[in-house]
């Protein structure tokens, strides 16, 4: 199959990098987006998001010629949809369902110029099903093509769901080094999509059907979110007990079979803390191990929170005359994992945030940001220089395990009153 002309629809964290690094195999690439800002920015050349090594591809691919960004589809010969899937707003949606909104909206926007002999790909995590689904709105629109659901291998229309797996921070890299799960909706599907694929992956990519694929992409970050709830629920189990957590799990390690993740303040980003309840609302009484992965990562965050009340109420009994507004906390790291700026769903931000209501004045270290959330932006919160926290904080409490606290570790050790959650110390 040849693609002349690639749409990349979503010009987010992932549909960005992709379309990037297919117009540098001197592709022409059409990238979407609803936002006319990030339109903008990436017609200049520019980028709208962080990710090491992107701008640098992201001003090539324009400066020659092969990107451009537009609010509006263009004819092309195949369509990679990268949008978001949060879960649907409103309070009755305590069963974490995936709004589909974005994808229905892309297909919508896509569907009039569908030409029969394209490709459309769905690259968003999703539920099981959603790739037909997207299907068949495609079909409602365009009653003229026809679309695998209903005509198999010779429809006019091909349909794959080909779920990203790349990990911020490492993206342009993992974009072309990672295997790829090729779900097509029949076997030629599948064939078109990897043809397009093997224009800028050099990894495997494993063909399978696109129900499976869905679930592939939903396993591997439950696997993950499953896997660090056990080193979050051995961190507590072990503070209970009197053994340090981390030198634990090191030695627990050392046995050939045993792979222990690290405890951390929570789980966040767009991804783990999401993905694995998706699984949960597809089928709710048989995924219990799943369900209470989650519970486990999301308790986290409080847990944490109740050994700063504690340290802070020490820290105040130390001193004479005290009071909570005099004690000061610092918290190493808000980002939601370590070396990187982005603030998603981060659980040391919200740590953060409640501890500021606990009435202490609160010292926010974060290498990685100039300047403070929104959220965050209180009376008795400041953002400051790890070396000014060391000289002034009366409780330390580490959330994300940044490089440049490891210089620190000898100071940080020295303080009386510290909360480790992240193992730094260890
Ligand atoms: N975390 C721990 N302990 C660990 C490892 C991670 O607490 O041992 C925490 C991190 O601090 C962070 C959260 O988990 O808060 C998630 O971080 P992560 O590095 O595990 O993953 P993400 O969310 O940045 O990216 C994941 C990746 N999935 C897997 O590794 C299975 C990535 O490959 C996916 O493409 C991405 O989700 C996605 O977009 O779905």
């Amino acid at each position: 199959m040849k693609f002349e002309t690639i749409s990349v629809i979503g010009l987010g964290y992932i549909g960005l990098p992709t379309a990037a690094v297919i117009a540098s195999r001197r592709k022409k690439v059409i990238g979407v987006d609803v936002n006319q800002n990030a339109v903008d920015t990436i017609n200049r050349g520019e980028i709208h998001i962080v990710e090491p090594e992107l701008d640098m591809i992201v001003h090539a691919a324009v400066t020659e010629g092969y990107l451009q960004a537009t609010t509006k589809p263009q004819p092309s010969d195949a369509f990679m949809i990268a949008v978001p899937t949060p879960f649907k707003s409103g309070f009755e949606n305590n069963h974490h369902e995936a709004d589909l909104s974005y994808i229905k909206a892309a297909a919508k926007a896509l569907a009039p110029v569908l030409k029969s002999g394209d490709l459309v790909i769905l690259e968003s995590t999703s539920p099981v099903g959603a790739t037909e689904k997207m299907s068949e709105w495609l079909s409602e629109i365009r009653s003229d093509l026809t679309f695998p659901q209903t005509h198999g291998e010779s429809s006019d229309i091909r349909i794959a769901h080909c779920p990203e797996r790349v990990l911020p921070g490492h993206v342009v890299r993992e974009l072309v080094e990672n295997d790829r799960v090729i779900g097509g909706m029949t076997p030629k599907c599948s064939e078109a999509a990897k043809a397009l694929y093997k224009i800028f992956v050099s990894g495997e990519c494993l063909v399978t059907t696109a129900r499976t694929a869905e679930m592939a992409k939903l396993t591997e970050n439950s696997f993950r979110d499953v896997n660090i709830a056990f080193a979050n629920e051995l961190s507590i189990i072990c503070e209970k007990l009197d053994i340090n957590v981390w030198e634990l799990i090191s030695l627990a390690n050392r046995h050939p079979r045993v792979n222990i993740l690290q405890p951390s303040a929570g789980v966040g980003g767009h991804c783990i803390a999401v993905d694995p309840w998706f699984i949960v609302d597809s089928c709710p009484e048989e995924a219990h191990l799943i369900r209470t992965a989650r519970e486990v990562n999301d308790k986290k965050p409080s847990w944490v929170l109740n050994q700063v009340k504690d340290a802070l109420i020490k820290s105040c009994e130390s001193k004479t005359g005290c009071t909570t507004s005099d004690i000061k906390v610092a918290c190493l790291g808000i980002a939601f994992k370590p070396d990187i700026d982005d603030l998603r769903e981060s659980p040391a931000l919200s740590i953060t945030g409640e501890i500021s209501k606990l009435g202490c004045q609160v010292q926010v270290v974060e290498p990685n940001i100039e300047r403070l959330p929104k959220d965050l932006v209180r009376e008795n919160i400041e953002l400051v220089s790890l070396r000014q926290s060391l000289d002034e904080a009366d409780v330390i409490c580490v959330l994300v395990k940044h490089s440049p606290f490891t210089e620190e570790i000898k100071n940080l050790s020295a303080k009386n009153f510290i909360i480790d959650s992240v193992g730094l110390l260890s």
